[in-house]
């Protein structure tokens, strides 16, 4: 299925208003800049920005950052070598134990995460990963739902960056350690698909430490005019490569020190 929309001009309101209208309607699109090349990085920022005014305006609070394409996994899988980020918003917010709303969603897939929450303000430039490990309060292993709003999620950078990521949803485990009682690097975790082991790896696939993508994210939205808050969640990017969610699916992904963490999708939720 494809937007409705009869405009033949791009602009940087119809690239918002073209993802905005997938998402709420469910349904997936054609890359953007196959149609409008004029999308570059800068605007899609813009975009991605102003998709996020709109949530606002519309009640939602911004709750945090996720950063995306930070492991070889993923720029390998999704054919981009370049991170990006995105905003998180309270709507993404999946409590503990919730079913993922399958119903709400075009075609999910689920991928493990080291997840910080900020204890203070943290705004680049120049900040570097044990820099950014000194604003953290508290580490988490969780989860992210990807969502792309593009078919097959087939895109380039700027198409990915305007769609906000591919954010969607996200839940964390019951585990907070602090910073200083977990080597990142060395975090092992496992993701089993209905009792199957189906990818293991180290939290050093992300960046070769998360701090690393922490500081990733402080130095390029400050390049933007933004700083992370205190308070907020930040995604460092999926450790592996990310598993789809059908009606059905239970996904447990089982950290070394993080815990464990489990997503299920119930059948009438599709
Ligand atoms: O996989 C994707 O849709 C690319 C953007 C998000 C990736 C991530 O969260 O790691
Ligand atoms: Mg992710």
């Amino acid at each position: 299925m494809t937007g409705t929309d009869a405009r033949t001009d791009w602009d940087l309101a119809r690239v918002v208003d073209e993802l905005a209208a997938a998402e709420a309607g469910r349904y997936d699109r054609t890359p953007i800049t196959e149609e409008f090349p004029g999308l570059d990085l800068a605007l899609a920022y813009e975009a991605q920005d102003e998709l996020i005014r709109r949530k606002v305006a519309a009640g939602q609070t911004v709750t945090g950052v996720k950063l995306g394409l930070t492991s070889r996994a993923k720029q390998r899988r999704m054919g981009i070598d370049a991170p990006l980020t995105g905003w998180l918003t309270d709507a993404m917010t999946l409590p503990a134990g919730a079913p993922a709303p399958l119903g709400e969603l075009i075609h999910p897939r689920v991928e493990p995460e080291i997840v910080f929450v900020l204890g203070e303000d943290l705004a680049g430039p120049g900040i570097t990963a044990a820099r950014a490990m000194k604003s953290v309060a508290t580490v988490h292993g969780g989860f992210e739902i990807i969502d792309s709003r593009y078919r097959d999620f087939r895109f380039a950078l700027p198409d990915v960056v305007a769609d906000n990521a591919s954010a969607a949803r996200w839940g964390s485990g019951p585990v907070a350690l602090s910073p200083g009682d977990v080597d990142l690097s060395l975090e092992a975790c496992l993701v089993e698909v209905d009792g199957e082991v189906v990818a293991t790896a180290t939290a050093a696939a992300v960046q070769g430490h998360p701090a690393e993508a922490l500081a990733l994210a402080a130095n390029s939205l400050a390049a933007r005019g933004h700083r992370l808050e205190a308070g907020w969640v930040v995604l460092t990017g999926g450790i592996t490569d990310a598993v789809f969610l059908h009606p059905g699916t239970t996904v447990s992904v089982h950290f070394s020190h993080l815990g464990t963490v489990t997503v299920t999708v119930t059948v009438t939720g599709a």
